[in-house]
């Protein structure tokens, strides 16, 4: 798929990320039938190794790096003890990517190698995994080598699954379709040029049915198109009937967002500026200018000009095959500590998890400390005490400018970190889009986040962690 859409996008700032599990299994000869041929062989033939790890983190992301590197900063662990698989090549800030759907960021700006952002005292294996094997303490990784540990970290994130809505990766790598998405590192380059190039019509901006990274995004790169549109005199807030440009959102969801307190903010400003609310739209296919969408038990066809689609998302084939997924295919975890429920010395956060809240770097920072310290205390022999409240945060970028910091815990209800802080007019409150918060968003968090919290020394609301 990513390479397809590398072959045959004309995009330019087009980057490859290489998925952390093949889409086909490797053939794989049973490691008994190796020894077989070795011993009687006089030939000699590669072999797979053995090696053992007292922790294993399985992914490279704003997960697997906050952890690994806390864990390591806790001087528990000599060089190598702890290991990082990632088959990746490349690291991408992706909550810039909805800033660089408004034309503010360049992509190449929110990347890096990942190798760089590896301590040389953790142990890199620069390759995917096939199989997770819990029962016996192991890992294979996808040249058949086996790795053995004490504990396990299952942090690979999830995977954008293109090809669920009919004719999208097509749509998408054609340079001169106007559907784009900002979930891609290939991909995300496409979307300001096409919000520039829009002069009238009708634009769509889609959020699919399912688990996907920070619900927000898909409504915010819609906000600063409606504002670049706004400007450039196409679009009329007051009057949407006579701007030569209408916006739909349309959503599998019933409502703008999933926490009661900032859905109806922004169903207010969804109906102040005059954009078309499609609720309960699951986008199911593209095919030329039409978007068909699923809307209960009917088909909706809609015309669009320009459509920028959130795809489909989902485990990772080689997490979803193992014994420590759930019945949805994420890792299944106790939801205060993030260890497994059935697999002590397993644990998880991020995407790949279970915890029941929004997937976002923001709830990284929350969910690493906990499970840092439960895993650590479980080295000791001591029972597990910290707690996950299932802290997220979704900056949600209203119009150039401004930014909504929606923060929650479990159950949709707020926990914001600067709320009732006395402001001029009486108390702070997070449902209103500030300026301070747009700062925020672009500036300070892409800059913690590389200097610190990849580095195990950000706790995000937290703070410093040193
Ligand atoms: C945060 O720490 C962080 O990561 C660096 C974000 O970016 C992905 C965030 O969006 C948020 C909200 C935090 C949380 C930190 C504070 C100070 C609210």
């Amino acid at each position: 798929m990513s390479t397809s859409l590398i072959t045959k996008s004309a995009l330019t700032a087009a980057t490859r990320v290489a998925p952390l599990a093949p889409r086909a299994a490797a053939i794989a000869i049973p490691p008994l039938l190796r020894r077989g041929f070795a011993s009687i062989s006089s030939t000699p033939i590669t072999s797979s190794t053995t090696r053992s790890h007292r922790i294993i983190v399985v992914g490279g992301g704003a997960a697997g790096l906050s952890i690994s590197h806390q864990l390591l900063r806790s001087g528990q662990f000599s060089p190598s003890e702890i290991a990082v698989i990632d088959p990746a090549t490349h690291h991408h800030y992706q909550p810039g990517w909805t800033l660089v759907g408004g034309g503010l960021k360049d992509p190449l700006s929110l990347r890096r190698d990942e190798a760089s952002l590896i301590n040389p005292k953790l142990k890199f294996y620069n390759t995917a995994v096939s199989t997770l094997s819990p029962d016996s303490n192991s890992v294979t990784l996808s040249n058949g080598d086996k790795l053995s540990y004490e504990h396990l970290v299952v942090v690979p994130g999830i995977e954008i699954v293109y090809d669920k809505i009919k004719g999208l990766p097509e749509a998408l790598a054609d340079g001169s379709s106007m559907v784009s998405t900002i979930y891609g590192a290939n991909t995300v380059a496409k979307v300001f040029p096409t919000i520039e190039r829009l002069k009238r019509g009708q634009a769509i901006f889609t959020q699919p049915a399912g688990v996907v990274k920070c619900a927000g995004a898909p409504q915010k790169v819609m906000w600063m198109a409606l504002d670049h549109w706004k400007r450039a005199g196409l679009y009329n807030t007051s009057n949407p009937g006579e701007g030569a440009i209408k916006i739909a959102f349309a959503t599998a969801l019933p409502t703008m967002f999933g926490v009661p307190k900032y859905a109806a903010r922004l169903e207010e400003l969804r109906k102040e500026r005059g954009v078309e609310g499609l609720f309960s739209h699951d986008l199911v296919e593209v095919n030329g200018d039409k978007a068909v969408f699923q809307h209960g038990e009917e088909k909706v066809t809609r015309q669009f000009d320009l459509l920028h689609v959130v795809p489909k998302m989902g485990p990772y084939k080689f997490v979803k095959d193992s014994a420590v997924a759930d019945p949805a295919g994420f890792v299944e975890v106790n939801q205060a500590t993030t260890q497994h429920v059935r697999y002590p010395n397993v644990w998880s956060a991020g995407d790949a998890s279970s915890l029941p809240t929004s997937k976002t770097a923001a709830a990284i920072t929350a969910q690493a400390p906990v499970l840092v310290e439960n895993l650590l205390r479980t080295l000791e022999g001591k029972e597990v005490v910290g707690e996950y409240d299932g802290y997220t945060s979704c900056p949600l970028v209203t119009q150039y400018g401004k930014v909504m910091l929606a923060e929650f815990k479990y159950g949709g209800v707020p926990k914001e970190t600067f709320g009732g802080l006395p402001v001029v007019g009486g108390a702070l409150d997070q449902g209103t889009p500030r300026r301070m918060f747009y700062y925020l968003k672009k500036d300070f968090f892409p800059w913690v986040y590389y200097q610190a919290m990849v580095k195990g020394i950000w706790a995000g609301p937290k703070g410093w962690k040193f």
